[in-house]
């Protein structure tokens, strides 16, 4: 008994545990005054207004991502009838730049259900640990290109081996995915971008600069995570042409570092007709100018690499930034989006989650479509939402088979009406 009660204690205190410098007091949030979205006409925010955020959100905050990096190659590298015990079939698929042959290319592993009667909806995702860490089949290749270390003592390491296989699978509601009839499309981050200060030396960014590894990082360059989203497209790209997949129903999927990227791939890829940021945070769905948990003054010292220089002006400032989360949140409209927060979160700010789709809705109301519906943070556990989906589900920083529960749902109801 003590020994549960100390557990409950310790995970609540560590939800919580005050850093110093970081702001936990809703009072002293602040954030009310944001950035106008200038709303007139439907036709208008998607003629002129949409892109001119979408341009505010290349210069000020993730980079402008380069276009003619050339057409990419597919090769199905390996197809795996009977994988999961015939649940479905497995396919690799090696994606790479033949007109850039500096970048060694990604492998997407795609699981499609054995029972379709067609092409399939498919959930798009990046993962942290790799492709092996994402499933519980032993028998997956371990991806080698993460070659340096992390020399920052506060990046957690994230190359791929031996011991994290599996270690991602709670995340990945592989078989609930599958059993409802949609497939899982997953590549590793670090095959497009190791995830620390000198990981992109071994970069996609580094592989299709002029000067590869000398280039020297300037303002309204794309960060790491503007070439992991590109990295989201070519799967994206790569689906398409798979007969076994439904091209017009794709959904880009992240959570935390990744949820700021599909976020970021859902707004420049309108083929991701539904966005979904699982515990994205500062940078990703929480309001940047609200003072409550990570902001971005501590973001831009702890992460600098994953945004364009630019960005970092705004430590301490966020009130000078052209943008904030409602307008990243409003460039996946009209499509389905949804955000999802974690009460044991609380340096992502799941207030300020919350209120970035709130804020985003009158966007959705100009074609007529209704976004969060509520007006105050709903109760734990309680999902709201029409075209913006929300929750706050009990537990840490994560994702579970609660959050999957909800996107299938959401999936399901927007792609059936
Ligand atoms: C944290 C970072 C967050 C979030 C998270 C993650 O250290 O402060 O912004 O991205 O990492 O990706 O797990």
């Amino acid at each position: 008994m003590r020994t549960l009660a100390f557990l409950a204690l310790a995970t609540a205190l560590s939800a919580q545990t005050p850093r110093p410098g970081v702001n936990y007091d809703e009072a002293k949030a602040g954030g009310d005054s944001l950035p106008d979205l200038k709303l007139t006409t439907a036709d208008e925010w998607t003629k002129t207004r949409r892109p001119e955020i979408l341009k505010l959100f290349e210069d000020h905050v993730f980079g402008k991502t380069p276009a003619n990096l050339g057409t990419p190659k597919f090769e199905v590298t390996a197809t795996k009838k009977d994988a999961l015990g015939g649940l479905a079939t497995r396919k690799f698929i090696h994606i790479s730049l033949p007109d850039r042959p500096a970048w060694q290319g990604m492998d997407v592993m795609l699981y499609l259900p054995n029972d379709a009667k067609g092409p399939v909806p498919c959930f798009c995702g990046l993962s942290f640990g790799g492709n092996h860490a994402v499933s519980k089949e032993t028998d997956i290749p371990l991806s080698t290109r993460w070659m340096r270390e992390s020399k920052e003592k506060h990046i957690v390491d994230h190359k791929a081996t031996e011991a994290t296989r599996g270690t991602e699978s709670s995340r990945w509601a592989l078989e609930m995915i599958l059993k409802r009839g949609f497939a899982l499309a997953t590549a590793y981050y670090g095959d497009i971008e190791p995830d620390h200060a000198d990981g992109w030396k071994d970069s996609l960014r580094a592989a299709v600069s002029k000067d590869g590894a000398d280039t020297v990082w300037k303002d309204g360059e794309w960060g790491a995570i503007g070439a992991w989203a590109w990295g989201l497209s070519r799967i994206a790209d790569y689906l398409q042409t798979d007969a076994q997949v439904d091209g017009k129903h794709l959904a880009v999927i992240g959570h935390s570092r990744l949820g700021k990227t599909s976020l970021w791939a859902g707004a420049q890829d309108e083929r991701f007709g539904f966005v979904i940021s699982n515990n994205s945070g500062e940078g990703g769905a929480a309001l940047m100018r609200r003072d409550f948990g990570e902001t971005t003054a501590i973001i831009t010292k702890a992460f600098p690499h994953w945004f364009t220089k630019t960005y970092t002006r705004y430590a301490g400032n966020a009130a000078a930034c052209p943008v904030d989360a409602h307008m990243l949140i409003a460039l996946a409209a009209p499509r389905p989006i949804y955000i999802a927060s974690a009460v044991d979160d609380q340096w992502a700010d799941p207030k300020g989650e919350f209120l970035s789709g709130k804020f985003a809705s009158p966007v959705y109301a100009l074609f007529g479509k209704k976004g969060v519906v509520a007006q105050e943070h709903p109760a734990i556990d309680q999902p709201v939402g029409d075209f913006i989906g929300y929750h706050i589900r009990t537990g840490k920083h994560d994702v579970t088979d609660f959050d999957w529960t909800q996107y299938l749902d959401f999936a399901s109801r927007h792609w059936t009406r």
